[in-house]
């Protein structure tokens, strides 16, 4: 794909380093409208009231109290090697305890097909915070499959899969943009890192415009730390961390490789694009 010309202008947004340190979660059920569409939702919430978009935990605190605010009980999983599942019944609060291993980045999702149809999946990470450290979770969405399970009805995940919306954080591009967790912002010379969690059933191929990055992390293909790519698979349920090192200024896309991956319902450009804004 050619470089997109950027018509939303300068985002004057802030990184996100400076976050508070999350140790609760709630996990709120509601409903989000995705290009167009709408979809139910369940997502990790930093407080009792639904949000949007997935609250990640950044510098593990070693534990972290699960609220269920859900109509059903989920069993909370984690891609920590060593360690088992929590189940949180409806109306209850369970902690989640783990060591995880510093520096490395993590899945966490509910093993339900309603959490999981729902968008009820995170990122935990802890370690390479000496620069700013981006947060991208990869998804696609099925909006009438979100509506089944919501009804407490199940789904054949068996038939073939056409999901409409493909989001970073729960958001399709354009409003990636607005997303100061995963629109880069940096300048010549000050790198950052991008952790890269894909929460969907698909795999998923980013492509960087402008740069190659080092792979620090990735958890299905590990005899790739090291190696500088502009192009970088993450498979379904996949942990990367890469960090970028900007070397010239510009605007540049990101964006799944795969075309359907960067539509809203259909319509280009849409998706999973987001940009690195890199100032001289
Ligand atoms: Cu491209």
């Amino acid at each position: 794909m050619r470089k997109l010309a950027c018509l939303w202008g300068l985002c004057m947004g802030i990184c996100a380093t400076g976050m508070a340190q999350q140790d609760t979660l709630w996990m709120v059920p509601s409903g989000v409208t995705l290009g167009g569409d709408t979809v139910a939702a369940l997502r990790f919430s930093s407080s009792p009231q639904f949000q949007a978009q997935n609250e990640t935990l950044e510098n593990w605190p070693g534990s972290c109290v699960l609220v269920n605010l859900d109509s059903i009980a989920h069993q909370i999983q984690t891609t920590v090697p060593g360690t088992s599942p929590v189940t949180v019944e409806p109306g209850e609060a369970q902690t989640l305890s783990l060591s995880i291993a510093s520096p490395s980045t993590h899945r966490m999702w509910s093993t339900s097909q309603r959490g999981n149809l729902l968008g009820l999946e995170t990122m935990i990470r802890t370690g390479w915070s000496d620069l700013p450290h981006y947060e991208w979770n990869l998804n696609e969405w099925d909006p009438l499959a979100t509506w089944t399970v919501a009804l407490g009805e199940a789904v054949d995940e068996s038939l073939p899969y056409v999901p409409r919306q493909f989001t970073i954080n729960d958001a399709n591009f354009p409003n990636t943009l607005q997303d100061t967790t995963a629109h880069v912002e940096s300048q010549v010379g000050d790198p950052v890192y991008i952790s890269v969690v894909n929460q969907g059933r698909m795999d998923q191929v980013l492509h960087f415009h402008g740069f190659h990055v080092e792979m620090l992390q990735s958890s299905a293909h590990p005899n790739r730390v090291g190696w500088s790519k502009d192009t970088v698979p993450v498979k379904a349920g996949e942990c990367v961390v890469v960090r970028l090192n900007p070397d010239q200024a510009g605007e540049y896309p990101v964006h799944a490789h795969n075309l359907v991956a960067v539509t809203n319902a259909g319509f280009y450009p849409g998706g999973m694009i987001t940009y690195l804004n890199i100032a001289p």
